[in-house]
């Protein structure tokens, strides 16, 4: 499905930035405490470039017991490979990545993939027929063109939320 307005959705919790407001309090900089700064402000910079998520939308299920589909675009833009440690939002139970994977006879099947990767200056894209997310038992409820935030904890250590679109289900999700 495509929208009209595509604005990045990326957004996320650092708190290196907190560290460098505590740092200004001490009024006198000092060397050392000038080169801890500069480091802090260093590594932030390296921190902005995780993942960007374009795109992100769920396909809410006709019913709260058959889960919902979750597609998005996954940009990473860093030289390092990002992986995916843990999926998760308030509005779920559950949520987990699913690809694709042909049987040895010759049957498209899901399977749900714990820790997937996002290569280094690479994009993923999650969308009908091939990756996606599955989004298990909607704990709130949910309402259609809404957003909702996704969590994904990065193997960085580093969590990134991201707001995704919420759409009526048109036609089942098969597995
Ligand atoms: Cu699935």
């Amino acid at each position: 499905m495509k929208h009209k307005e595509q604005k990045p959705l990326h957004r996320k919790i650092t708190y290196s930035d907190l560290e460098v407001l505590k740092l200004h309090k001490y009024a006198f900089f000092t060397p050392p405490k000038i080169l801890t700064l500069l480091m802090l402000v260093g590594l932030s910079t390296i921190s902005q470039a995780e993942l960007v998520v374009t795109e992100a939308s769920i396909h809410l299920g006709p019913m709260s017991k058959i889960p919902s589909a979750g597609y998005l675009t996954i940009q990473n833009k860093s030289q390092n490979e990002i992986s995916i440690q843990a999926l998760s939002s308030d509005h779920f139970e559950k949520v987990e990545w699913h690809e694709t994977v042909i049987s040895t006879d010759g049957i498209a099947k899901m399977r749900m993939k714990k820790t997937p990767v996002i290569p280094a200056l690479s994009k993923v894209v999650l969308k009908r027929g091939g990756k996606h997310l599955m989004l298990y038992q909607p704990s709130k409820q949910i309402e259609t063109k809404s957003e909702i935030d996704l969590v994904f904890k990065l193997s960085s250590g580093m969590q990134q939320s991201f707001p995704v679109k919420i759409h009526r289900h048109k036609k089942p999700h098969n597995h």
